[in-house]
């Protein structure tokens, strides 16, 4: 039943708890909860296979979380798509079923093909299965014609031979969930410090003095990342939310993890709101920078770190010389927020010793992300806020190993450097012209230019801009693969040809021959650790991740190079040999996990000695101009979000309970001051409708929900609000879709 109520005013708690047992009883039964939620994060246990957030140390008790729990019960259910499925259910009777009711079907056991021609999906061998593959790809002139798309949940250990296997048969066309996800933050911090990831371990933010966590959603999205806020908060920091929506999980927190944190009032936990308007961080950030210059010339020697930037950085000049003067008029008009709100932040900026910025999607899915990230930077380098205990930049990532998958040359424009390493380790030449990006696959499916989508992992179907664009390219391939453990949209949009290849998945048990296997997996801030299943397998013939591409590549390359394919299959300890010696900062992998007792942290040169890999050694200032979104009258800025009760493209349930929405999706979350001005009321119907470069685009029948978001910003969820994105409307410089401050009317329609 459909029921909207006023949202929550704290996060976490009791109904956390509940809802993930609730969850995990109802996929999993009683056994398998207890058995898997106390295996989960823990030494020797598998690493949850939802947020990319860091464990300590991995020796805590139960360090899990209700959206783990979801994501864990997912898929260690105990429902099986039967044979008896796909004999009864043509691929177009598919495809009328929900994502959210596919993703209740439960586990896939074995690999379907559809064959040209067919209407429904068969069962085939695994060696079939490879040969098909082997059969399109081996058709191909150009190897450039396929692409190798990789989600994030993919194990260091099954994404490096992955990229092994693509650069062997001649592409580096692997674009990834990153491209639609964090490559700003890559792409930024990359430019300025000399690292794309970020510099804060969970001990350097437990002593940090400031944390402002800006555009992201962690109590819902990273929610132990709650804990630990609450931790600095007690060790005196103070928590500062800058966000178009007062997410209850920032403003007040009971841990569930702590007997008081069930009970009672929680941890009162942002000190400030800053309710900005969508795409009005730049402005921020550059007015923040403007006021601390401005504070140190009043009082010389006290606000900024003259020391650190004299000897650590360049550029300063420049960019205060950019930033002295400030248009105040267009500050406020970009952020939505008041001179004294940004003068507040100014001064516990200046207070503090020790600052960090966290930040995700609510930054990185914009146009001028880039910009706003190095601005972000520039305020963090004035004060000298990295590279010390409490301080620096801390892009909060998303999916589970998607750094991880990063470091094991997961991208399609990987340096000279790395290939060069697994060319020699190897003995091939892996192709060294630059691949295609997510971005860049959607405008080639959409010109009809790709032959065979290969999919690890992933919703490519549904997790894309231009729903409809991409649709229809990929109807237009002659093949379509995807390793998958759960159906989801993209097995129902297939090329000529399809083929669904079922794998095993974090929470279950890796035998080989060679005995019980583990995988690693890298957090976002830089710890590997690894990761092992407990659980039987939902199959016999399942196979990981690692024995599909091994397979694959005995059928498709098994004379390029010296890769000894069957061995790797085996024995996942000789993968990490090999990753060791050709993955940056992997040397002597195996060792140091043994030695680290299952993990260790990555070294990061900015964080740990001050070190920039830049080309002048120093990190950089620099001068932005002011961006920001203006809007017509009549048009609202839309971002594109997650509810409470979905990873990614995948539909746990129909709540957003600390929004107050239960029992729907199709909901747009507005100010109760546009709908008056726009003569719209809430409970009432619209569709809404983008306006990218004169083309319209429509998503049909939201329900209007009057919230306190920022005048002019509206809501409403992924994926749904995917058809209004437009393959050419990218972030400049790393190409990210915008899915954040999309133009928008909303036109009223019959309920
Ligand atoms: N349970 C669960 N966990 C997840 C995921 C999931 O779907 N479910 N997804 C995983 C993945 S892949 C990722 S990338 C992360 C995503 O984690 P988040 O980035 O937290 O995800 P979003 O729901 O996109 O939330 C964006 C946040 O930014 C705010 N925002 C939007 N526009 C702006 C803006 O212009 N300025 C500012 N300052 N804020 C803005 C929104 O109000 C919202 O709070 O979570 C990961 N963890
Ligand atoms: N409008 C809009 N669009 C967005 C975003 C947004 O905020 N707004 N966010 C973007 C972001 S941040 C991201 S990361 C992307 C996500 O894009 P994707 O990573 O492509 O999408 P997911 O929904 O995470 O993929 C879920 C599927 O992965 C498969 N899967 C799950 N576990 C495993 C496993 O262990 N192995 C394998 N092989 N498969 C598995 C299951 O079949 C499941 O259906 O979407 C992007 N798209
Ligand atoms: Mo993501």
């Amino acid at each position: 039943m459909v029921d909207i109520e006023q949202p929550k005013q704290k996060a976490a708690g009791v109904p956390a708890v509940l809802s993930s047992f609730k969850f995990g009883l109802r996929s999993m039964g009683p056994v398998r909860t207890g058995r898997t939620f106390l295996k989960m994060n823990q030494d020797r246990g598998f690493d949850c296979p939802s947020c990319a957030w860091p464990d300590p140390e991995h020796k805590h008790t139960a360090e899990f979380c209700e959206n783990g729990a979801k994501a864990v019960a997912w898929e260690a259910t105990r429902k099986r798509v039967p044979r008896a499925f796909f004999a009864e259910n043509s691929v177009a009777d598919i495809d009328r079923i929900s994502e959210f009711d596919l993703g209740k079907l439960g586990r896939i056991t074995e690999p379907m093909l559809l064959r040209a021609g067919a209407t429904h999906y068969e069962p085939v061998g695994w060696d079939e299965a490879f040969q098909v593959v082997a059969r399109h790809l081996k058709a191909l002139v150009d190897p450039n014609d396929a692409v190798f798309y990789t989600s994030g949940r993919t194990s260091n250990e099954a994404a490096f031979l992955y990229q092994l296997f693509v650069r062997a048969y001649g592409t580096n066309n692997l674009p990834d969930c990153s491209n639609m996800c964090h490559e700003s933050s890559g792409t930024a911090l990359l430019r300025v410090i000399g690292s794309g990831k970020g510099a804060v371990t969970l001990e350097m933010l437990e002593e940090s003095e400031l944390i402002v966590v800006v555009g992201q959603n962690p109590g819902t999205n990273a929610p132990r990342m709650l804990t630990h806020l609450e931790t600095a908060k007690r060790n005196g920091a103070s928590i500062v939310a800058v966000n178009p929506l007062p997410e209850p999980g920032l403003m007040r927190f009971m841990n569930p993890q702590k007997p008081r944190g069930l009970v009672g009032k929680g941890t009162q936990l942002a000190d400030q709101h800053l309710r900005i308007r969508i795409g009005g961080d730049q402005a921020l950030f550059l007015a923040l920078g403007h006021l601390l210059l401005e504070a140190e010339a009043a009082n010389p020697g006290t606000v900024l770190d003259k020391s650190f930037v004299e000897s650590h950085t360049s550029g300063f000049e420049l960019y205060a010389k950019h930033n002295t003067e400030l248009d105040w008029p267009a500050v406020e008009q970009a952020t939505g927020l008041r001179r004294a709100e940004i003068e507040e932040l100014a001064q516990r900026f200046i207070k503090s010793k020790a600052t960090v910025v966290c930040w995700a999607m609510g930054l990185t899915q914009h146009r001028e992300a880039v910009a706003t990230i190095t601005e972000i930077v520039n305020v963090l380098l004035l004060q000298g806020n990295i590279g010390k205990p409490g301080a620096g930049p801390c892009p909060v990532r998303g999916h589970s190993n998607v750094q991880g998958d990063r470091s094991m040359g997961i991208w399609e424009k990987m340096p000279d450097t790395f290939l060069d390493r697994l060319d020699h380790e190897f003995s091939f030449t892996s192709p060294r012209a630059h691949g295609i990006d997510a971005a860049e696959t959607v405008k080639r499916l959409r010109d009809g230019d790709v032959r065979v989508f290969f999919a690890m992992g992933g919703n490519f179907a549904s997790a894309t801009p231009d729903t409809e664009v991409v649709h229809r390219g990929l109807r237009q391939c002659d093949l379509t693969v995807h390793v998958s453990t759960k159906l989801n949209r993209s097995h129902t949009i297939t090329g000529r040809e399809a083929l669904i290849l079922p794998t095993l998945g974090r929470t279950d048990h890796d035998h080989t021959a060679a005995g019980p296997q583990s995988v690693s997996v890298e957090d976002s801030q830089g710890a590997v650790h690894l990761s092992k299943g407990n659980l039987i397998p939902p199959a016999p013939e399942l196979k990981s991740e690692i024995g599909i591409v091994c397979g694959l590549a005995q059928a498709v390359v098994p004379d390029v190079g010296q890769i000894p394919w069957a061995d790797f299959a085996d024995d996942y300890s000789l993968i990490r040999q090999r990753i060791g010696r050709v993955a940056d900062g992997y040397e002597n992998f195996e060792e140091r996990l043994r030695d680290g007792d299952g993990g260790f942290l990555l070294a990061h040169a900015a964080r740990d000695k001050r070190e920039f890999k830049t080309s002048d050694a120093r990190a950089q200032f620099t001068a932005n101009e002011l961006t920001w979104l203006p809007t017509e009258p009549g048009r609202l800025l839309l971002q594109t979000l997650r509810s409470h009760d979905q990873f990614n493209t995948t539909i746990y349930g129909l709540e957003d309970r600390y929004r107050g929405i239960h029992g729907t999706r199709e909901v747009v979350f507005v100010h109760p001051d546009d709908l008056a001005e726009l003569g719209l009321e809430d409970g009432g119907y619209v569709d809404i409708v983008s306006e990218f470069r004169g083309v319209e685009r429509r998503a049909s029948h939201f329900r209007l929900v009057s919230y306190p978001t920022a005048r002019g910003c509206v809501a409403a969820y992924y994926p749904e609000t995917n058809v209004l994105m437009s393959a050419d409307d990218l972030a400049k410089g790393s190409n990210t879709p915008v899915a954040k401050g999309l133009t928008v009317r909303l036109e009223p329609v019959a309920s």
